[in-house]
């Protein structure tokens, strides 16, 4: 029995292709770098997104049409739909899936309850995963959906809720473990505040990082070796979220002893909503040791929140590669997960369909772009000579920590002035870069 009856398996045909239903670009054996496409991106499907979206907004109800859905949150119907999302990735063709707790199975009235339900499908995606060789990039725990965190998990007032959420994550550490995770993520949720007046943040903030060492213990005490991700996000649902971006992830996990045990999974519409391009947060993840994964999506530019749009935009797909390139071994264990839905308008099974292969071929052309910039050099060159004063003289002296304030007044009242500044060239470099995109 198929789900999707109309829908071939996809396939590369080429930049010629007209057909919407094939890659133009995505070619997974196709070498660029020395790695196949298929190693830089390791694409996933976000299963709470495809499965489980709605299309509902503040203003109406789900209007998405999924003919294999009997109406109900049952175990049985989450078991179908494992299979509905296993056929759905092999005939696109990609490797992983990343799922929450909640979305691949009900909660039940009880945390045992709501175990044996997510063992119950943990069953199916187990024996789908086995069928198709498709894997888990990442788990995670929904601390966020149920009314109990309306406080938030690690940083609720409440501790009873602080372990609720410690036991949550316990299983959704293991069934990521035994499921073969390769990470697990941990993004904030409602760890976060709305206003200090009724806030003691040293405390939530101290329970955070507690909560995110117990973690790691329990990682080592059942040797999960999958990469542990924390996921920024500057706000919604909270006012002020507390792993805003990747300089305040990187921060807090110092402060708190746990920058060794994380990487970071920058997701594009957070680091717009933090005012950021992708391309900062991917860079500062990048010089700090903490670029893990990524979440594939965009925002709306006229549009102030989380619309988790499909990317589709070449300029975002080659600065996002641009960076990846530059990270030896690429993403490592982490993957492109597309966190990203479909419009409300585009209510068809197929709609799904649509939007992955638009953004998987707008990621193998970014690759592409953004190889052939690097190929030609002349970005990598521009920035060396940019910065070439510190190669040498004073500024190598500078760097090998050989100066300090006495010398290098010494330096400049013999000198007299600084050597003259030599233009930035930016419209130049934009232009160097439209051309590859041309
Ligand atoms: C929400 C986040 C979420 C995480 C996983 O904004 O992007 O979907 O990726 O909990
Ligand atoms: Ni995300
Ligand atoms: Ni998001």
């Amino acid at each position: 029995m198929s789900f999707f009856p109309d829908v071939p398996k996809i396939v590369f045909e080429g930049r010629e292709s007209t057909n919407p239903f094939a890659f133009r670009h995505y070619n997974p054996a196709e070498i660029v770098e020395g790695k196949t496409m298929a190693e830089h991106f390791r694409f996933a499907v976000a299963y709470w997104h495809t499965m489980r979206g709605t299309g509902s907004d503040p203003f109406g109800p789900g209007c998405a049409v999924r003919p294999w859905e009997d109406g109900t949150d049952s175990v049985p119907m989450a078991q179908t739909r494992v299979k509905v999302a296993f056929e759905f990735m092999e005939k696109l063709g990609v490797p992983y899936y990343c799922f929450h707790d909640r979305d691949v199975a009900p909660e039940g009235k009880t945390l045992s309850e709501s175990n044996a339900n997510l063992d119950a499908v943990v069953k199916v995606l187990a024996e789908e995963q086995q069928r198709t060789g498709i894997k888990l990039l990442w788990g995670t725990a929904n601390l966020f959906s149920n009314p109990r965190f309306v406080h938030g998990a690690s940083t609720s007032c409440n501790a009873d809720v602080f372990a609720y959420g410690a036991a949550q994550v316990k299983k959704a550490m293991e069934v990521t473990k035994q499921l073969g995770g390769e990470n697990y993520v941990f993004w904030g949720g409602r760890e976060g505040y709305t206003n200090l007046y009724n806030t003691d943040l040293k405390r939530e903030l101290d329970h955070f990082a507690k909560f995110l060492h117990l973690a790691v213990d329990y990682k080592t005490k059942i040797g999960f070796d999958g990469q542990f991700l924390i996921e920024p996000k500057p706000k919604e649902p909270t006012t002020h979220q507390y792993d805003f971006d990747a300089a305040t992830c990187a921060a807090f996990l110092r402060g708190y002893g746990l920058i060794h045990h994380f990487k970071l999974n920058i997701e594009t519409n957070h680091a717009t909503l933090a005012g950021h391009t992708m391309m900062h947060e991917l860079e500062y993840a990048r010089v700090n040791g903490l670029l893990g994964s990524i979440d594939a999506n965009r925002g709306d530019e006229l549009i102030g929140w989380d619309t988790d749009q499909f990317p589709t935009n070449l300029y975002l797909t080659t600065q996002v590669m641009l960076v990846v390139l530059n990270q030896p071994g690429g993403l490592g264990s982490g993957g492109f997960n597309f966190d990203a839905k479909v419009r409300r308008e585009s209510f068809e099974p197929v709609d799904l369909f649509h939007a992955h292969i638009g953004s998987m071929d707008c990621f193998a052309h970014g690759l592409k772009i953004a190889a052939a910039i690097r190929r030609d050099g002349a970005l990598t060159d521009f920035v060396k000579t940019r910065y070439g004063s510190w190669d040498t003289g004073i500024g190598a002296g500078i760097e090998a920590g050989k100066e300090d304030f006495g010398s290098l007044e010494t330096y400049m009242l013999k000198k007299g002035n600084a050597d003259a500044n030599v233009s930035g060239r930016q419209e130049m470099l934009e232009n160097l870069v439209n051309r590859y995109l041309g």
